[in-house]
């Protein structure tokens, strides 16, 4: 039982990486940094630095290589984030 309870312990030290995963749920507007009205990769990048670029490529549903507001909210809605705005 003593050791089930260290596993456990050690699970979860492992786990905080993934507690502390990158937070999406974040306004458009804080995310468009030149407010052009479309995030690029870049923008993506500057604001999650430890960011997953598959999420930008999910979130970007017409494959332009930019997310727009649009995109960007219906990504968040699709993967049950608060609204937020
Ligand atoms: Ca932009
Ligand atoms: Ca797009």
């Amino acid at each position: 039982m003593k050791k089930l309870l260290f596993a456990l312990a050690f699970a979860l030290l492992f786990c905080q990486p993934v507690a502390a995963k990158t937070n999406y749920n974040v306004c458009f507007n804080s995310l468009d940094a030149d407010v052009d009205g479309r995030m690029s990769k870049g923008e993506f990048l500057v604001a999650f630095s430890d960011g997953d670029t598959s999420v930008f490529d999910q979130a970007d549903t017409d494959k332009d290589g930019l997310v727009s507001h649009e995109e960007w909210e219906a990504y968040k809605t699709s993967q049950g984030f608060e609204n937020h705005e």
